[in-house]
């Protein structure tokens, strides 16, 4: 929760008065801590939101980026839905207090947004959404943006990490993990792949959302996508990445946090759904070799995580925390069989890619 002194600050800062908001605490994610402002009458007005400052070390290139995004967006694209974040006196856009970062954004009136995807047809909008607000940023140059988590999608990176992780973990918890950490090492092509892909000259950086799931769409009461929001990862990257974390969190029925794996499938109609969502809103600006990494791209994100939650598991949680004993291994069994699942039907997913880059060029 927040402290009422805490709260009186930002709202002093913001120019809101601290009589008229009522704060309630709102969301999931793992690394920011997020809440609604409600007016007297109940109504939803703006969203505040603390910025993890463990993790983004640098909130001002945050503040930098969503700023030169929108002015490039007001620019040339004036009718694109961009949500900034309001401006206190002093026109900055973040308060600092005692070690944290807050800002606050408007709230998009009629808008929600959905935890899980249960109709194909969201897949898709939140796919295209997230294609069209890179395709629109084409034209801005990605070394205008800065790298607020550096090296946040480097698989090899992360897989040293995991490297380190295991190297520094107790013998209890690398027993408890045996089989996830043979998955790992055995999957670890996966590692090169990109290495290739990065040096083959045809992958170019461009400017990528970073957090691509389904919550980071706002939708109308017609599930049709409004804009994307939660732009603290927006930075210079690969195509992989956007379109790798929606097959990791939409292919599935069920989220990461799912204890029971044969619940953990990935769902055909919903690649389909992504993939032509992404290949619509990308109006034909992927290359030749983007367009072959579709399937990769689900095996990047998936084996990620995989990773990510894993190495966490074996550092006894300090990044991601766990709400209990044995969570991460919980999250990383989760994406692993994820994975399986995935490569299982690599064979049809392939052919709706074809199908749907057919169906699409039409
Ligand atoms: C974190 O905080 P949240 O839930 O938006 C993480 C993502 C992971 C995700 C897994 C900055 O995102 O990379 O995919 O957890 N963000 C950061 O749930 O590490
Ligand atoms: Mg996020």
């Amino acid at each position: 929760m927040l402290e009422s002194t805490t709260l009186q600050r930002i709202f002093q800062f913001f120019g809101l008065d601290p009589l008229d908001w009522h704060c309630i605490s709102f969301g999931t994610g793992l690394i920011n801590s997020t809440w609604i402002l409600k007016d007297n009458q109940g109504n939803i007005k703006y969203i505040l939101q603390r910025i993890n400052h463990q993790v983004f070390k640098r909130p001002e290139d945050i503040a930098h980026n969503l700023e030169t995004v929108g002015q490039h967006l007001a620019n040339l694209h004036p009718d694109y839905l961009f949500v900034r974040p309001i401006a206190a006196m002093n026109g900055s856009t973040y308060l600092q207090c005692e070690g944290d970062y807050y800002r606050i954004f408007p709230f998009v009136k009629g808008s929600k947004t959905l935890d899980v995807v249960n109709r194909p047809e969201q897949a898709f909008e939140a796919a295209w959404s997230f294609a069209r607000f890179s395709h629109l940023l084409e034209d801005l140059h990605p070394s205008m943006i800065r790298e607020t988590l550096p090296h946040f999608h480097d698989l090899g990176l992360r897989y040293q990490q995991f490297t380190e992780a295991l190297n520094g973990a107790e013998a209890e918890l690398l027993q408890q993990a045996e089989k996830e950490i043979g998955f790992i090492e055995k999957h670890s092509g996966y590692v090169s792949v990109f290495e290739k892909l990065k040096r083959s000259g045809e992958f170019p950086i461009r400017i990528m959302h970073h957090d691509t799931k389904i919550s980071n769409i706002l939708f109308d009461a017609h599930d049709k996508a409004l804009c994307v929001i939660d732009l603290d990862t927006v930075m210079p990257g690969y195509f992989i990445s956007d379109v790798g974390d929606m097959m990791r969190t939409y292919l599935p029925p069920v989220s990461e946090e799912e204890k029971n794996l044969d619940l953990v499938v990935a769902r055909p109609e919903y690649f389909r759904a992504i993939v032509a969502g992404y290949l619509s809103g990308m109006s034909g600006s992927l290359t030749g070799l983007e367009q072959q990494q579709f399937l990769y791209a689900g095996r990047f994100m998936i084996y990620m995580q995989a990773i990510r939650f894993l190495a966490d598991f074996l550092q006894r949680d300090k990044y991601y925390g766990a709400r209990y004993e044995g969570h991460n291994l919980i999250r990383a069994r989760n994406q692993i069989r994820l994975l399986e699942s995935f490569n299982q039907q690599q064979g049809r997913f392939q052919t709706i890619l074809e199908e749907t880059m057919v169906s699409t060029r039409r």
